[in-house]
């Protein structure tokens, strides 16, 4: 059995993207082997569309008007943070929600809403109009991912080194972004990962990136792929609705003795080095609870806001209790406050596919969450935690 990563390395982390139109050569992640069909949609494509260029990484757009990334890529630009997909998609401020590993314990992972409507498949394909996430706890033993990134790419051939009496074989990393997918096996982590930076701790997947020239799509994960999409297919038969969002990037990762000052794994892809992920299936709840949370200003939920939604608030001015929908900041009272975000929202639009619950929902925090209501969106997570654990155990 192959040895576990016993260290995590450096999560990436504030670089400056180059922009510049990627040459021919260069692919974003690193695959075994180039070829430019890795820069379109996959044939049996998961996802592609919803996968974007954010600043510091890569995001994932979930539909409904909600981006996933990991917090790290997020932290650098939060409260105007952007997604690129078909156009640029920008942050409404004050709508990012941390995914928590416990009560106590942020994960690297946020949500934040995007002003817009992305349209990114046409109606009559066979879907995706939303991403699925992964409900199931991924297995240990390995599946095969697609997974896409917008970080950097390979540059040249394959290049050997020797390091303290060690043999290392991978590519150095181009200095340029691109966005494309690879594929990898990939397998549940026994242990939930902190990695350096403070960003939380995350239940996790792994790859492992293998010199096998039977698969040229083998793909490393590098800087900027911080948030990377792994999906995986529940159902064999070519479907896009059969793909689920399992994994998000969130390190790079190798065994204790890997030589990471003279090698770094950010900017190189080396064989028998690894990655890890967020592994979304223990978030699911957590993940599915955010999306169906309005937009603040939106008191009528059908996302936008506009004027229905002021005369709605000044109908209701003044009122005091809870679970009112025009009551934004969750405060208890419909007051200025309130009028002021609807204000600062006046016009945005977001996540108008969107079916919303009749009642208010119990979660609503949409600014500045109490904890107690926290601890309501995680509910189910720790219960889900223990009883992994002690599969792994037994
Ligand atoms: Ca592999
Ligand atoms: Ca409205
Ligand atoms: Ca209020």
């Amino acid at each position: 059995m192959r040895r576990l990563f016993r260290r995590i390395a450096a999560t990436v982390l504030c670089c400056f993207i180059i922009w510049a139109v990627a040459p021919q050569s260069s692919f974003g992640l690193v695959n075994t082997s180039d070829h430019s069909s890795y820069n379109e949609a996959p044939a049996d494509d998961p996802g592609w569309n919803f996968v974007g260029e954010m600043y510091n990484g890569t995001g994932v757009y979930l539909g409904d008007g909600w981006v996933l990334t990991p917090y790290h890529v997020y932290e650098h630009s939060a409260g105007h943070s952007y997604i690129m997909l078909d156009r640029q998609y920008d942050e409404i401020a004050d709508t990012a929600q941390r995914i928590k590993f416990d009560e106590d314990t942020d994960a690297d992972l946020v949500m934040f809403r995007v002003n817009g409507n992305p349209k990114l498949y046409p109606d009559n394909e066979d879907g995706p109009v939303v991403v699925n996430i992964r409900q199931a706890p991924v297995s240990v033993s390995s599946e095969l991912a697609t997974i896409i990134g917008t970080g950097f790419g390979r540059e040249g051939d394959m290049q050997t080194w020797n390091i303290q009496g060690k043999t290392y074989e991978g590519y150095n990393t181009s200095d340029t972004r691109v966005k494309q997918w690879g594929t990898n096996m990939i397998a549940e982590y026994p242990t939930p990962v902190t990695p350096p930076g403070g960003y939380g701790t995350t239940e996790a997947l792994w790859t492992m990136f293998d010199k096998m020239p039977s698969r040229a799509e083998e793909t490393q994960p590098v800087d900027k792929d911080s948030g990377g999409a792994a999906f995986l297919d529940i159902d064999a038969r070519p479907s896009k609705s059969s793909w689920e969002l399992s994994g998000l990037v969130i390190a790079m990762a190798a065994v204790e003795d890997y030589p990471s000052d003279d090698l770094p794994l950010k900017t190189h892809a080396v064989y028998d080095t690894g990655a890890i992920y967020a592994d979304l299936s223990p978030y699911y709840s957590q993940i599915t609870a955010i999306r169906l949370t309005p937009l603040p200003g939106d008191a009528d939920w059908n996302g936008t806001v506009d004027l229905v939604d002021f005369s709605l608030l000044r109908q209701t001015f003044g009122q005091t209790g809870a679970g009112m929908r025009t009551d934004f900041d969750a405060s208890g009272v419909v007051d200025d406050a309130d009028l002021e975000i609807l204000q600062h929202n006046f016009g945005m639009v977001s996540g108008n596919g969107i079916t919303l619950p009749v009642a208010a929902p119990a979660f609503v925090p949409v600014l500045a969450p109490e904890p107690a209501t926290m601890f309501v969106l995680v509910g189910a997570a720790p219960l889900l935690l223990r009883s992994r654990k002690r599969r792994l155990t037994a």
